[in-house]
């Protein structure tokens, strides 16, 4: 492998998959089980609150039963031993990458153990149930939302993230269809700019094509291998 010296990389939920979180888009996944307008967007919140903030109450609980896979922990190996910059941008809502070992993580969905309050916009910390209607810890109103990124709102971090792929040299995109915007536009504007695209991913996503490189297979495997490529580069 070539020296590269800034690395961008874009996760999605197949990286958590191995650890027995669900995906979106697969054979069995979320959204076979529930409606996207339903319990992904603004307006499903607004028509029906308990059935979105119970979908989140579970998902929020069942982290408690996964852990961290192979893929997880040698992103984590790679932040710690790369000598260049490294940005891990996430789209998952889990917490897989911090229990990993990452450090530097942009969750640009946001966060399962995040509450949102409608009321005054605080961003709090949050381990618990949401659909009991606790009280925002900083204005106590009773009116916290799940702290993630519906379809027609505006992700987190995008100026960073932006900022990141400017300068990048290698963009990678691991466990995602490649169906959602603006992540799924990533690997174009990194070639764009020059930099060098890989995906890893169990099968072809939908852009697979536009990537100069794209291997295929569980990511426990292919992204350990990766890493160990780049640090003996
Ligand atoms: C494995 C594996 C293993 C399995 N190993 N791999 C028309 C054109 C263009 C855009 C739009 C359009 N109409 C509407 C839009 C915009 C819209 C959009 O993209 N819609 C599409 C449906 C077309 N996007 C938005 O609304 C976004 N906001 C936006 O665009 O704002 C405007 C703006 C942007 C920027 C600047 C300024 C303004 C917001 C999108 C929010 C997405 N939210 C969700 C829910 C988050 C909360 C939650 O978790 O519930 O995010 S949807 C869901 O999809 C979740 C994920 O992060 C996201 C992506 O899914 P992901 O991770 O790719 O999962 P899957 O299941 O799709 O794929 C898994 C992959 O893993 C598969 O390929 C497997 O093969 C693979 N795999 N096992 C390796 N072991």
């Amino acid at each position: 492998m070539t020296q590269v010296s800034r690395i961008v990389i874009l996760t999605g939920a197949g990286i958590s998959a191995e650890s027995g979180i669900d995906t979106f888009r697969d054979s069995g996944g979320l959204w076979e089980k529930h409606s996207i307008e339903d319990v992904a967007t603004p307006e499903g919140f607004a028509r029906d609150p308990d059935l979105v903030l119970g979908f989140y109450d579970a998902r929020r609980a069942a982290l408690a039963d996964v852990e961290p896979n192979a893929a997880h922990t040698a992103l984590a190996r790679l932040e710690r031993d790369f000598s260049g910059d490294l940005l891990l941008v996430t789209q998952n809502v889990d917490d897989l990458h911090e229990r990993g070992g990452s450090t530097t993580i942009c969750h640009m969905h946001g966060e399962l153990k995040s509450a949102l309050c409608t009321s005054c916009g605080t961003r709090s910390p949050w381990e618990t149930t949401m659909i009991d209607r606790p009280p925002c810890p900083v204005c106590q109103a009773p009116t916290l939302r799940p702290d993630v990124v519906w379809f027609g709102e505006i992700p987190y971090q995008m100026r960073r993230i932006e900022e990141a792929m400017m300068g990048c040299d290698l963009f990678v995109s691991i466990g995602t269809s490649g169906a959602v915007y603006p992540a799924a536009g990533f690997v174009q504007q990194a070639k764009r700019l020059g930099a060098r695209t890989l995906e890893l991913n169990l099968e072809p996503s939908e852009g697979t094509s536009i990537f100069h490189e794209a291997r295929h297979g569980p990511a426990s495997e292919l992204v350990p291998a990766w890493v160990e490529e780049v640090l003996g580069a």
